[in-house]
């Protein structure tokens, strides 16, 4: 046999990772740095072997049994060997769990963890997101009886008890518009509201439960007369038979991902506030999973990186390693650099989200939450996308093969930018926080003090200057909702 080529091998995403270690030392006090060590030790373990795993064997997909031999609709997902240990590792390591502690630095803590979590989850932390979307906004909501119901099995830190919750929004009529959704909400004889419909999307369909959007009958037309509902999917161990499973998905990415389309027959649910404005209820939901699609976009780009700049080392072409050649060594120190803005303004979110929900937040920092979140899921998705395809390119043609394991990282970036709303969306909702907050000079407040110790002048003359351009691209366009809806995107990326 002649040359063989050795493979990239995964440094510890954890122990080799100065940058979040870094950044963890530095954000946390010394006590609950060291309280959280074990968990991202093993969470990095974790992610290894996994990574190892994955490049031992074929890929699988989830498979739906909708029928047994006997007749009987049992609507059966086999799920891959990840999505069978994710109760466990995520309540052993209170991945979730740990976002929910009484302290400013819990989301902090809990996302550190995400991070470490995600690739190796095989995307077990979509319905993860949702979960912990669904606790946020029940506790919004204030409905005791619910919380009490729920909570203690949403935040489980024991694999028996712990619930998955979905999230149902997406109908067939719009995902980003969901003005138009046809699922009606029917109160029984004994005031029991079941539901009746069909959701287009639905990512978490293993679940126990879900946050659904419907709309009462009788109520009028458009979002503002929608409702949103909690529901339960199981009677004991079996789904019950007004939760039907159509199909699964046939996708692009996130194959071990069950996302399936469901029809709801009767499905009893319980409001978790007014009957209607059910958008502003869920809304507490969407900003905690736009954070968490932020940390797994970074994430997807720290392991397309990695394995990038290991290879590097390993790969020789005209005489001398990769990373000894010049235009290569700086295709990878460009990649380096998104990634790090892009790791920057994730964390951040996910720090100022703990401060701001428990008190600890300056003044300026909730309008700046407001802003920042949608500002860090459409960037980070858009920048995971664009640094995937760099890194496969970086190993030639390998990074085309599937079984290398690197095609299905591009192939589930794409992902980033599409649930959660779009980027078009999202850039239309950071002109919503702008419109309602002073968010634009939260910014200017906030980059002051990041900027505070920066002795880089061309670096503050650039950020000054795109705050000067979104400021009058806002002024501008403040008059005409055209205008202004249509440069929302560059505004946004501007921000961003
Ligand atoms: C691995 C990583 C995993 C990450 C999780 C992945 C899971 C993926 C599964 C999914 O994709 S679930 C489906 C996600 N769907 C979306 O994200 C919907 C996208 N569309 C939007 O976000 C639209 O902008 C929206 C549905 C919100 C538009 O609805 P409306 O009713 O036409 O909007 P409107 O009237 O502007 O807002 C209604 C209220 O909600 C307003 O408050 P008020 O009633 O008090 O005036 C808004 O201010 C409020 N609101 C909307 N978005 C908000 C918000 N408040 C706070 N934060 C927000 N982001
Ligand atoms: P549309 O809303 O039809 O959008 C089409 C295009 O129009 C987009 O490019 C969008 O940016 C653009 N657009 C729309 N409105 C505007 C506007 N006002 N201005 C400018 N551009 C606009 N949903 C759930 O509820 N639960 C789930 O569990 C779930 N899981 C998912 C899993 C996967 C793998 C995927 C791909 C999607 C999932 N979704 C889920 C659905 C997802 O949230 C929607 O696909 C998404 O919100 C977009 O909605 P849509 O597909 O109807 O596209």
């Amino acid at each position: 046999m002649g040359f063989l080529q050795d493979p990239p091998q995964l440094a510890h995403p954890y122990r080799d990772d100065p940058r979040l270690r870094s950044m963890l030392d530095r954000a946390l006090p010394s006590a609950r740095r060291a309280a959280l060590n074990a968990d991202l030790q093993a969470l990095g373990d974790y992610a290894q072997m996994a990574w190892l795993r994955s490049c031992r064997s074929t890929r699988r997909k989830p498979v739906l049994t909708q029928w047994d031999a006997w007749g009987h609709r049992v609507d059966r997902i086999e799920l891959t060997e990840a999505w069978q240990e994710g109760p466990r590792i995520t309540t052993t390591h209170a991945v979730l769990a740990a976002g929910h502690e009484a302290s400013e630095h819990a989301r902090l803590e809990e996302f550190a963890r995400v991070y470490l979590y995600h690739l190796a989850s095989e995307f077990y932390t979509c319905p993860l997101a949702m979960t912990d979307g669904a606790a946020t906004a029940l506790k919004a909501s204030g409905n005791k009886a619910l919380m009490e119901r729920a909570l203690p099995h949403l935040l489980s830190r024991d694999a028996d008890s712990f619930w998955l919750s979905g999230q149902w929004m997406t109908e067939n009529t719009g995902g980003s518009d969901v003005g138009h959704t046809e699922t009606i909400a029917r109160q029984d004889p004994s005031g029991q509201w079941l539901l009746y419909g069909r959701k287009w999307f639905s990512s978490a369909v293993v679940g126990e439960a879900a946050l659904a959007l419907a709309r009462p009958e009788g109520a009028g037309t458009g979002a503002g007369a929608l409702a949103l509902f909690y529901v339960e999917t199981m009677d004991g161990d079996r789904r019950k038979p007004q939760l039907i499973i159509d199909r699964l998905k046939d996708k692009l990415g996130t194959h071990e991902l069950p996302t399936a389309e469901i029809h709801l027959d009767g499905l009893p649910a319980w409001p978790l506030g007014e009957l209607a404005h059910g958008v502003r209820q869920v809304a507490p939901m969407l900003n905690v999973t736009r954070t968490w699609n932020a940390i797994c976009a970074v994430a997807s780009m720290a392991r397309a990186l990695s394995l990038a700049r290991d290879y590097a080392t390993r790969r020789q072409a005209f005489g001398r390693p990769l990373i000894e050649q010049p235009l290569h060594a700086q295709t990878l120190a460009d990649m380096q650099a998104e990634f790090e803005g892009a790791f920057a303004l994730a964390f951040e979110v996910a720090h100022l989200l703990g401060r701001v929900e428990h008190g600890a937040a300056l003044p300026h920092e909730a309008a700046l939450l407001r802003l920042l979140t949608p500002l860090a899921k459409l960037w980070t998705g858009k920048m995971a996308v664009k640094l995937c395809s760099e890194a496969l390119e970086c190993f030639g043609g390998a990074g085309y093969i599937e079984d290398t394991g690197l095609p299905q990282l591009l192939r589930d970036a794409q992902v980033y930018a599409i649930w959660e709303g779009t980027t078009n969306v999202l850039s239309l909702d950071s002109l919503r926080a702008l419109a309602n907050d002073d968010s634009i000079e939260a910014l200017r407040i906030a980059i002051e003090g990041w900027l505070a110790d920066s002795i880089d002048a061309r670096a503050r003359g650039e950020i000054h200057a795109a705050m000067h351009a979104a400021r009058n691209m806002l002024e501008a366009h403040a008059r005409e909702r055209q205008a202004l809806e249509a440069g929302a995107r560059g505004l946004a990326f501007t921000l961003a």
